[in-house]
C-alpha cells in the first residue's frame, strides 16, 4: 500500500496505469501560448514511454555495468532510480510532507539510494517510477498560483527555502539533464538512444 497525494492508502498496482490515461493533463493548457509545469511534466510523461520503450529492449547487462566513477551514480539503473526518487522526494517529503512512495515499495525501503540499483530489473525500477508519475499527475491538477508561490522550508536543511513552482522546474529539468546523461552512457555502449527533445513532442499550431 501507499499513500495518496490526500494521505489515504490506496493500492500499488503499477501495471493498471495505462499510457493513454496518464498523458491527458495537459489539454487544457494546450494552445495558451506558454509552457507551464503541468504541460512540462506531460512532455516528460510522453518523453519517458520513448524512454523506457529504448531500455526495455536494451540487455541488463548494459543497464548494470559500471560505467560512471564517483560515489553516487555507477549504471544506468543507478540513474533510473535518481530521477524517480529525487521527483519522489521533493514531491511528498517536502512539497506535501507525506511519506514517499520508496518508503511503501519493499524492495527499496531499505536502499540508501547511491550505486546499488545494478542488482535490480528493469522493470522494479520502471514499476516504481510509474507509482511516483501517478502521484505527480494526481496533484499537479490541483495546482494553483497560491500553491505555486507557497515557500516549502527544506525540512533537514534548515535556511533552505524554495517556492512550489521553483521546486517543480527543478523536477522538470533534473529529469532531462539526466536523460541526456543516459542517452549518452547509451551512446558509449553502441545503442541509440531515443530522439527526446522538447521539438518532437510540441502540440502542431493551427495554420
Ligand atoms: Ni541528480
Amino acid at each position: 500500500m501507499m499513500l495518496g497525494s490526500d494521505g489515504e492508502e490506496v493500492a500499488w498496482e503499477p501495471r493498471q496505469l495505462i499510457d493513454s490515461d496518464v498523458c491527458r493533463i495537459a489539454e487544457g493548457t494546450l494552445g495558451e501560448g506558454r509552457m507551464n509545469i503541468p504541460e512540462s511534466y506531460d512532455y516528460l510523461v510522453r518523453a519517458r514511454r520513448d524512454l523506457w520503450a529504448t531500455l526495455e529492449g536494451v540487455a541488463d547487462e548494459v543497464l548494470s555495468r559500471p560505467l560512471l566513477g564517483g560515489a553516487k551514480l555507477h549504471c544506468i539503473k543507478d540513474l533510473l532510480f535518481h530521477v524517480a526518487s529525487v521527483e519522489d522526494f521533493w514531491l511528498h517529503e517536502e512539497i506535501l510532507r507525506e511519506q514517499p512512495v520508496w518508503r511503501t515499495i519493499p524492495a527499496f525501503k531499505d536502499t540508501p539510494g547511491g550505486p546499488v540499483y545494478a542488482g535490480f530489473a528493469l522493470e522494479t525500477l520502471l514499476d516504481y517510477w510509474r507509482v511516483v508519475e501517478q502521484s505527480s499527475l494526481t496533484y499537479l491538477p490541483t495546482l494553483t498560483d497560491d500553491e505555486l508561490k507557497r515557500v516549502v522550508s527544506v525540512h533537514d536543511r534548515p535556511g533552505k527555502r524554495y517556492t512550489v513552482d521553483g521546486l517543480l522546474w527543478n523536477l522538470v529539468i533534473h529529469e532531462a539533464r539526466h536523460v541526456a546523461q543516459i542517452s549518452v552512457l547509451l551512446r558509449t555502449q553502441g545503442i541509440e538512444p531515443p530522439f527526446l527533445d522538447l521539438l518532437n513532442y510540441l502540440p502542431v499550431p493551427s495554420a
